[in-house]
């Protein structure tokens, strides 16, 4: 039982992973290879059904993938490991856990639905992590079965398909950033004219069947093949050598029959309906052939069989005759191209060929995995240290794998099996586990890790690094490194664990015994001299947020330990404790959230437990006029428009103006903040979660703040020109005019590197006699690169007297506070203390000397007067700001998702109608090329995207499909505050009594009573007037007949029926007052009456 993990030569290991959109066939592929090559893990006869590598129930039951899990093959002398990961969103960081311990990746596309959301995304992972890609196009069968293309038409599909994915990575090389959902946008608008024209830059395509990189697979039946299988097919037929043909039976190609000859055609247009022999060869000898078996052999009788017979014949193929025999065509069409075209060989043999070995791909991934680190300031520097971290990082870029040499892995995350299906120790009985961390629950926790240098032993003790360890810092280090000993050492095959003793780099292992030591990621070491690995970039942040509390308070315990649990075995999700004390579980996604709730019910809390509906994050902004820029840029500076407030001793006055900022600059200070904290040196808390998709692109040694400040320029420049397409002149002055602004900047707020502006206040602005202004500096501008104003002097302090010179000095130290204050108001907007979005802002504060200041004592006092006084200042400045927004039209921003849908034709209806509900916003619909179905892009606010899914699901009976991807922030148009003001204001709404209030208003008032915030209430005083209105007119028109029963109601009563409940109840009143209530009984009885004689009144 016990072995070492096999003595493979590097040379022969290859790690892989597997990655796709949702749904493209991954577990189905991973199917196969596991029937081939797993050690009779899996029957081939069940290869595609059983999903092997989806073993957790929820898996099974929802059949989606929801982790990555490892398993070790066999092909040849070559061991695989192979990583099948989850296509759907929600479960995207378990995508990068495994890239990460991957050299290559199997990318899948569903040769039907095509380039999906998730494709992009996973492409991106694959260039972060350095991996390298081969392409699989799944699902060959549904082109000829269900959609029924010819074999030219299936041929333009491909090559559209593998044109789009080389679009990407094309892209990616260009080191042009797009996000996901720009470059799918950007993508699908291209047309396949166009695509078909780019042949030109063939040579630096990633993926190309020529270079056998591509395989045409149909993982469902079992079949797939690489051009090369035909090449070798037809060479001694046509007489061509297999070279030739392997360049010929891709791209535009056409054989001569006459001639003999291979030559290049144009094919034009759509390439396809039969231009006679201008067949390219791909489709003659490949598609043309495959599709004759498939629909030959399908049809059944006597026909499919003579075409079975005929490829089993001409290929020498083996297939037992029960099999042959089988009533099903489909059994025996499956059988003989399985056979024929076996997926498992095709696959593996182009892993083997394609794909570089540990060794070779760790020295080019060492660059993104361990980035270099240069020491700049040797002063204090222990050169032995830095000698041996050298000497560790090599030893990871040559995958060393002596036992002699640096042990280092990496864990990419940890995850929470059950202590009863860990394979047993040898000399272990049934309760010896319990080790380290497990004790609190019958869960265990194992590392999945890949080991990058040296040889791993059970029992061997190592050193964990986070990923903010420093080496060289190792004194102030303590937090950030442990010493753990490795317990087991596991080989995964799927769920199954094979105990292994030793482990050489190249391979990947589980490792019990580090459950608490690591959290979710961390580098193992031999030595404490060694460089902690890059964490892991995700492609998003877990947006969906819920409270959850126990069922029962008595429960409170056990939730926490639950959340702790979980918190470790996921490595997406996020436990926080919010403001006001409850525990908030923060996942991707719907889906994702539903695991963690059932997991924290069923295995690591065990308690029932109240989860409360998402809460939304917004951001509050205020409303800016493109037209109107230039003005509003003048009058920002100068105007008189101010809000002004005095702090309580009346020593500070704090005046404050607000303008939009520029929404591509909003953009780029959003998106980018690691790049931010780095240039402005501040590390933000959430570096380590979040992914700055610029990154990868920023080459090491490039100035940051370059990159940020041409970044910035740019969009401000692309902003300023699009709104001003006509008026040039405009344009320039209003970029000037911005430009100016950027090298003021003081500071960013909220937490220093938000998407808010402090600006450094007009030094010639005017004050009142004797006060002092707190000028600040342009501390970010400098950092940027801006050059500051240059009349920006320091003179006016130096003239001054005495008494002024120390109201300077105090203005000096009041800076900060002017700052803090500015912090505080952007991350606690005046709507519903939500961060502000977008803004920019000038404050000036005027300090006046006290007014007396001779005496000793005095002076004593004001120095302990003066951390009251900042404190006021900081009060004063925030109080302003957000009343400064409150003035200029503000805003509430939610956050919307870019929504992916795919519906069949004859549910669009159902599909619009949901979108409608929703407040979606539809960008693109179009029809799938030769399929019924429907590619609808919309954006759907967050908000409302809460059972989305479910409701579209139920809307179309399961036909349409939806995929949600955060996208970015708008604000809402709408006033929150709306009353009608104009003459057709008031004509359309009244006096604003029966105005209802507005989404806006209406979303900011959920927020504020989450928040325990006072919410105006108005709404029911006007409604209660509203229906006292509407009784009056009511009673003019009814007559109310003395005898309740036949109570006689003919008012038009149409529109009223929203009030009927109040109604009723007043008539039932009004009734009693007159003394029409004989007794209560027969108003009781009376009321049925009204049921029964107006329909419209039903209580
Ligand atoms: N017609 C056809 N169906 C296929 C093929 N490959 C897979 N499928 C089907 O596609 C569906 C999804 O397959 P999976 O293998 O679970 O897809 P996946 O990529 O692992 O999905 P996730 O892990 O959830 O992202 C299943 O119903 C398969 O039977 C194929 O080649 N042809
Ligand atoms: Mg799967």
């Amino acid at each position: 039982m016990e072995e070492s993990s096999e003595g493979t030569e590097t040379s022969k290991i290859r790690n892989i992973c597997i990655l796709a959109h949702v749904d493209h066939g991954k577990t189905t592929l991973a199917d196969h290879l596991i029937a081939a090559a797993g050690g009779a893990l899996l029957h081939p006869k069940l290869a595609g059904r059983v999903r092997f590598m989806d073993y957790l129930d929820e898996e099974q039951r929802r059949a989606i993938t929801m982790k990555s899990s490892s398993i070790c093959l066999r092909y040849g002398d070559h061991s695989i490991n192979l990583i099948d990961s989850p296509g759907h969103m929600d479960f995207c960081s378990e995508v990068s856990t495994a890239a990460r311990l991957s050299d290559g990746a199997l990318l899948l596309v569903d040769a039907v639905e095509g380039v999906h959301i998730q494709t992009h995304a996973v492409l991106r992972q694959c260039w972060i992590e350095r991996l390298s890609p081969c392409l699989v196009l799944n699902k060959i069968d549904r082109l000829i079965t269900e959609l029924k293309l010819t074999p030219s038409e299936a041929y333009v599909r491909l090559l559209r398909i593998v044109q789009e994915v080389n679009g990407i990575v094309s892209a990616f090389r260009s080191e042009k950033y797009l996000s996901d959902v720009d470059s799918l946008l950007a993508t699908s608008g291209m047309n396949p004219n166009e695509i078909e024209n780019e042949e030109a830059d063939d040579e630096a395509d990633e993926f190309q069947p020529q270079k056998g990189n591509v395989i045409f697979a149909c993982a469902l039946d079992g079949w797939g093949f690489g051009i090369n299988k035909f090449a070798e097919i037809y060479a001694s037929k046509l007489g061509a050598s297999v070279n030739a043909l392997l360049k010929a039976l891709w791209g535009p190609w056409h054989f001569n029959p006459k001639t003999k000859m291979i030559a290049k055609k144009k094919v034009g247009g759509g390439g396809d309906s039969g231009k006679g022999n201008a067949k390219p060869m791909f489709v003659q000898f490949v598609l043309e052939p495959l599709w004759q078996v498939y629909e030959g052999a399908l049809k059944g009788g006597d026909e499919g069989k003579g075409v079975v017979e005929k490829v089993v014949r001409s290929f020498n193929l083996s297939v037992p005759a029960r099999e042959l025999q089988n009533k099903d065509p489909k059994a025996v069409l499956q059988a003989v191209i399985s056979r024929w075209l076996p997926l498992a060989d095709a696959v593996l043999s182009m892993v083997v060929r394609c794909m570089p070995d540990p060794a070779a791909a760790q020295t080019y991934r060492i660059s993104r995995l361990m980035p270099k680190v240069e020491v700049v300031n040797e002063v204090g520097v222990d050169r032995s240290v830095l000698e041996e971290t050298e000497r560790v990082r090599k030893s990871v870029e040559v995958c060393d794998l002596r036992e002699d040499a640096p042990c280092v892995a990496f864990v990419s995350k940890m995850f929470a099996v059950p202590v009863k299906m860990l394979p047993p120790l040898r000399g272990e009985n049934g309760n010896s586990y319990g080790g380290e961390g497990e004790s609190e629950s019958d869960e265990c926790f194992l590392a999945f890790a890949r080991i990058f240098s040296g040889v791993l032993h059970a029992g061997q003790r190592v050193f964990v690094l986070s990923a903010l360890y420093d080496p060289l810092k190792r004194e102030s280090m303590q937090k950030h490194v442990q010493e753990a000993e490795l317990q087991t050492l596991y080989l995964m095959m799927g769920q199954g664990l094979k105990v292994v003793t030793s482990a050489k780099a190249g391979n990947v292992v589980a490792i019990r015994g580090l459950g608490q030591h690591i959290l979710k990621s961390a580098t193992l070491s031999s030595s404490m001299n060694c460089w902690p690995f890059s964490s892991l970039a995700f492609q998003v942040a877990p947006t969906l947020r819920v409270a959850i509390e126990p069922s029962d308070p008595a429960d409170v315990g056990a939730l926490l330990k639950g959340l702790r649990l979980l918190n470790r075995a996921d490595p997406f999700v996020e436990v926080t404790v919010s403001a006001r004390g409850e525990h908030v579980l923060s996942a991707a996604g719907e889906v994702h959230l539903e695991r963690c709730i059932k997991d924290l019910k069923e295995r690591f809390a065990k308690v029932s437990l109240e989860v409360s509906p998402p809460l939304v994050s917004y951001k509050e902004t205020i409303e800016g006029e493109a037209s109107k820029m230039l003005e509003s840029l003048k009058a920002f500076t100068k105007s008189t428009d101010y809000v002004e407030k005095t702090t309580p001793n009346g020593r500070c006055v704090v005046r404050v103006r607000v303008i939009k900022l520029l929404p591509s600059l909003t953009k780029v200070l959003d998106e980018s903040p690691d790049l931010v904290g780095d240039v402005i040196g501040i590390k933000s808390a959430q570096t380590i979660k979040t992914l700055d998709c610029q990154r990868p692109n920023v080459t090491e040694n490039d100035n940051l703040a370059e990159v940020l400040r041409k970044r910035i320029v740019d969009a401000v420049e692309s902003d300023v020109l699009s709104w001003n397409e006509i008026d040039n002149d405009h344009a320039e002055r209003c970029k000037l005019e911005w430009l100016k602004l950027l090298r003021r900047i003081w500071a960013l707020g909220p937490r220093q590197i938000g998407p808010n502006i402090l600006l450094t206040p007009n030094i010639k602005a005017e004050g009142t006699d004797n006060s002092v202004l707190v000028r600040g500096c342009s501390h970010v501008s400098d950092k940027l690169g801006f050059v500051p104003d240059s009349s920006d002097g320091n003179s006016v302090a130096e003239t001054s007297s005495n008494a002024s010179q120390a109201l300077y000095k105090e203005a000096e130290r009041l800076e900060s506070s002017v700052v803090s204050g500015f912090e505080l108001a952007t991350a606690a907007g005046p709507l519903c203390d939500e961060p502000m979005w977008g803004l920019a802002f000038l404050v000036e504060a005027w300090i006046s000397p006290l007014i007396e200041q001779k005496d000793e004592s005095e002076t004593h006092l004001q120095s302990e007067q003066y951390g009251i006084f900042a404190g006021q200042v900081i009060a004063t400045v925030k109080d302003a700001c957000r009343a400064a927004v409150l003035q200029n039209k503000p805003r509430l921003v939610e956050a919307m998702y870019f929504c992916e849908l795919n519906t069949p034709t004859e549910c669009l209806g159902p599909m619009y109608a949901v979108l409608n509900r929703r407040r979606a916003r539809v960008l693109k619909e179009e029809m799938q090329e030769g399929s019924p179905f429907f590619t609808v892009h919309a954006y759907v606010p967050v908000s409302e995207s809460f059972g989305f899914a479910d409701e579209l699901r139920k809307g179309t009976s399961g036909a349409a499909s939806a995929l949600l991807v955060l996208s970015h922030w708008e604000a809402l148009p709408e006033d929150p505050f709306f009353v009608p003001r104009t003459e057709e204001e008031i004509e359309e709404f009244g006096d604003g009594s029966s105005v209802l209030p507005n989404t806006a208003r209406k979303l900011i008032n959920t927020v504020r009573r989450r928040k325990g915030l006072p919410v105006e209430e108005k709404l029911y005083c006007d409604m209660e007037r509203l229906i006292d209105d509407q009784f009056e007119q009511l009673k003019a028109h009814v007559d109310i007949s003395l005898t309740i029963y036949t109570l006689n109601l003919h008012a038009s009563l149409d529109g009223l029926t929203f009030f009927r409940k109040s109604i009723i109840s007043l008539v039932l009143k009004e009734l009693k007052s007159t003394g029409e209530d004989n007794n209560m009984e027969r108003a009781q009885a009376g009321k049925r009456n009204i049921l029964y004689y107006n329909s419209c009144f039903v209580i």
